[in-house]
């Protein structure tokens, strides 16, 4: 063991390849062209290429690989959601992500930690329970607890009952997990780009072209972008915060509203927490990486704002409310804060699956859960691309489901504060 490390450490031909091929020239033509190069557009791309051999696929990205919400979340990873649409969905992302290292060669240092959301209310006691129940029937492992096994599973917090707001219990969840966002991405970028996927970054969409617009969405023919026009038989957009104004160059209206979602780390620390703790009514939610920081967050922006700028305001907030639970942690240093996009929806629902123009699909409306569905995302797009019809597990999403008035109500299983 000690040799094999030695010789893997002095060696200059490494398992992971470092780098990704060379951009090329944008091609005249693909069958599929994937708008977005964060986790949810790569994953596409990585299934597309490997489960079905469609690798005539250009990914394409404004910016640089990754870097919107994909590298602005807190990599928190669950299936314990309060809607069967949305619990059998997640089910399938965590049950990926637990393979996803085998998958790509590369560790994506997943972490099973438990997921306890606290409950400070008999109303909060109550929606527990729902969704205990509800996980339970789809063969998830969540409980309710009360306060005695809160104290058991994580004797770090403050139980006590002289707080403003005691905790009463919480929901257990035992598969919560969490993760490497950016080996995340780099794993299924890699995992594409080696099977033949073209990802260009610092592509910028500017346009769509359709066929047969008349009166109705007609078909999508091609991509206008700031290199140049591609034609394309198949479109997805996967760009999490920008996905309004995308859409809107095929003229769909989407029911989303971007507001900013801010989160900060702390300086490392001795490993000493290993759940996940989330306190909707305090809005809190913390978990410790695998470097010891402490990844916090709380309640996204009170406003809509296509901004990701960090306030004071959200850290005092947050960190009046942290000490609440931690109180022994009031001298901890923060290192980094930072801010996010969320497109939220009114049922705190995706919106995925066909649009009224052919060919041209949507994911969308992540909220403050997308992380969490990448690898599911990225393998139903993939099918529904491949195969050309709607996969049952992403049926329930389609965007029609606002004018036909079938809202999925998943508002009460979003461990963010709004
Ligand atoms: O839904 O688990 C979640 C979450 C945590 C932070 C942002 N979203």
């Amino acid at each position: 063991m000690v040799f094999a490390l030695l010789k893997y450490g002095l060696s200059k031909h490494y398992p992971a390849k470092h780098q990704f091929p060379r951009p090329r020239e944008l091609k005249k033509s693909y069958d599929v062209v994937i708008i977005g190069g964060g986790g949810h557009g790569l994953a596409t791309a990585f299934y597309l290429a490997r489960d079905w051999g469609i690798t005539n696929v250009a990914v394409l990205d404004k910016g640089y690989l990754a870097g919107g919400n994909t590298a602005r979340n807190t990599a928190i990873i669950r299936s314990n959601y309060l809607t069967p649409e949305g619990v059998r969905f997640y089910d399938e992302s965590v049950r990926l992500y637990q393979d996803l290292s085998n998958d790509f060669d590369l560790n994506i240092l997943y972490s099973e930690r438990g997921h306890l959301t606290l409950a400070h209310t008999d109303s909060a006691i109550r929606t527990m329970r729902w969704r205990a129940e509800v996980n339970k029937h789809f063969g998830i492992n969540s409980e309710l607890v009360l306060v005695d096994d809160v104290k058991r599973l994580c004797p770090q917090l403050d139980c006590s009952d002289t707080v403003r707001y005691p905790v009463l219990g919480a929901l257990y969840h035992a598969p919560g997990s969490i993760a490497r966002h950016d080996a995340v991405a780099w794993g299924y970028g890699a995992g594409a780009a080696m099977r033949g996927v073209e990802i260009h970054q610092r592509t910028e969409v500017i346009g769509i072209e359709r066929e047969g617009v008349n009166g109705t969405g007609g078909k999508v023919t091609g991509v206008v972008t700031n290199r140049g026009t591609i034609k394309c038989g198949k479109v997805i957009q996967a760009v999490a915060g920008a996905t309004t104004r995308v859409a809107d160059m095929i003229g769909l209206k989407l029911p989303i509203r971007t507001i900013p979602l801010q989160a900060c780390v702390s300086q490392p620390l001795k490993p000493f927490l290993d759940k996940i703790i989330v306190s909707g009514s305090l809005h809190v939610y913390i978990s410790q990486s695998s470097r010891g920081e402490l990844v916090m967050g709380g309640s996204t922006d009170p406003y809509a704002l296509y901004g990701t700028r960090s306030t004071l305001d959200f850290k005092e907030g947050l960190m009046m409310h942290m000490l609440e639970l931690f109180p022994y942690l009031a001298e901890v240093k923060l290192l980094r804060q930072w801010a996010g996009m969320t497109d939220m929806t009114p049922d705190f629902a995706p919106i995925m699956g066909e649009t009224h123009v052919q060919n041209y699909y949507i994911d969308a409306g992540w909220g403050t859960w997308g992380f969490k569905a990448t690898p599911v995302c990225g393998k139903r797009n993939a099918e529904m691309l491949a195969t050309g019809q709607v996969p049952d597990l992403i049926k329930p999403f389609t965007y029609r489901r606002f004018p036909e008035f079938r809202q999925l109500g998943e508002k009460g299983a979003a461990s963010v504060g709004h």
